[in-house]
């Protein structure tokens, strides 16, 4: 066919597409591997110069015009499929907006919160501090030895620091406490909770979790004022008033003496919650701080003592809001999270307070 009948034909096939389906088959049948117009222009090869003279421009001049022809019918095609969704389509103002993704506060910084507010209502300040700690403030200040095994590879995080100045990633919150003896004056009453690390992973530890310490500096205090404080506050967090204190003799380097504190608990629909006393479980441990670490903080600990106090707040979280799986907080899915009913809405009070 010669390219004046091929255009012609074209024209009448492009003109006729009735949609962008049938168009694209218009298209590779002229212009694809094996189309009509592929095949003129391929035959270009085989003639001789003078005959290639004629045909190559008309030849050209079909592809431009077909591939032309093809474009200005893709558009009417497109803007008629428009102006059809124009006409029949429409939006119902009327209907409900459909919901915001919503998400919500964290029991961590849920408890965090409301460990805070219980804590504020009996005079005690936030203190915070860097997660990455310098080897004195996170072992040497707390009397931790040289030779103890949390100072181990396998225990803690070590960071390039120089040879007389090792950096860790905190292994508890009390170099915060031991900033704050360095930079404040006594009576101090204060609470550090924050992110704390140890190279230990498993179903029950991350290497990331969440402490709250608190400490007490001023004169004459003693484990009366701790088992006090300790008694209060859990009772103002579990929400109960018959919540009993067990405190078993223990050890850390940096109190003397040194107390594990256990809370009564009892069973409820199934579930072991705190309260009660059909048995013991560990919550917190505790002690009067070490007057040597009271001495490395540049106080005198002839006149200033105090007691100190750490527990995690991951295990506060899952013990008050009943949920079993540490890894869980670290996942970021919201169906958990709506499955224990937490609202972004849930912020604590003063209101809730402990009335002391
Ligand atoms: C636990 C035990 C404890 C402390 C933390 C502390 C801090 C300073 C001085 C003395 Cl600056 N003590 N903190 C004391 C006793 C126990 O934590 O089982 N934590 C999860």
């Amino acid at each position: 066919m010669s390219p004046h009948d091929l255009q012609t034909r074209l024209a009448a096939d492009i003109a006729d597409a009735p949609d962008l389906g049938a168009l694209e088959s218009v298209r590779v049948a002229a212009l694809g591997k094996s189309g009509s117009v592929t095949a003129l222009l391929k035959s270009l090869g085989a003639m001789d110069a003078d005959s290639r003279a004629v045909e190559g421009p008309r030849i050209h001049a079909l592809r431009e015009a077909v591939t032309a022809a093809l474009a200005a019918k893709k558009a009417a095609l497109e803007d008629a499929d428009l102006a059809k969704r124009l006409a029949t389509e429409h939006v119902d103002l009327s209907l409900p907006a459909p919901d915001p993704l919503r998400g919500s506060i964290h029991p961590v910084s849920q408890v965090m919160d409301e460990l805070t507010e219980i804590f504020a209502d009996l005079g005690f300040a936030v203190a915070e501090g860097p997660e990455v700690e310098d080897d004195w403030h996170n072992f040497t200040a707390l009397n931790i030895p040289e030779t103890h095994p949390a100072r181990a590879m396998h225990d803690t995080f070590y960071l390039s620091g120089t040879q007389d100045h090792p950096m860790v990633l905190r292994t508890h919150t009390s170099p915060v406490q031991i900033r704050t003896m360095m930079a404040e004056s006594p009576p101090l009453r204060v609470i550090a909770p924050g992110r704390v690390y140890r190279s230990d992973s498993d179903a029950t530890h991350t290497p990331m979790f969440h402490q709250i310490e608190g400490l007490v500096i001023d004169r004459k205090i003693h484990m009366g004022h701790l088992k006090w404080t300790l008694e209060t506050f859990l009772k103002a967090f579990f929400e109960r008033d018959d919540i009993v204190l067990r405190l078993r003799p223990s050890y850390f380097p940096f109190t003397e003496p040194s107390a594990e504190v256990d809370v009564g608990w009892s069973m409820d629909r199934g579930r072991r919650v705190v309260g009660g006393s059909e048995g013991w479980m560990e919550v917190l441990g505790a002690g009067m701080v070490h007057p040597r670490v009271i001495a490395n903080c540049g106080l005198d600990p002839d006149e200033w003592q105090g007691f100190a106090f750490g527990t995690g707040v991951d295990r506060l979280a899952m013990l008050k809001y009943g949920m079993d799986d540490l890894r869980a907080f670290f996942d970021g899915d919201l169906r958990w999270i709506r499955h224990y009913g937490f609202s972004f809405l849930d912020v604590p009070t003063l209101s809730g307070g402990v009335g002391a």
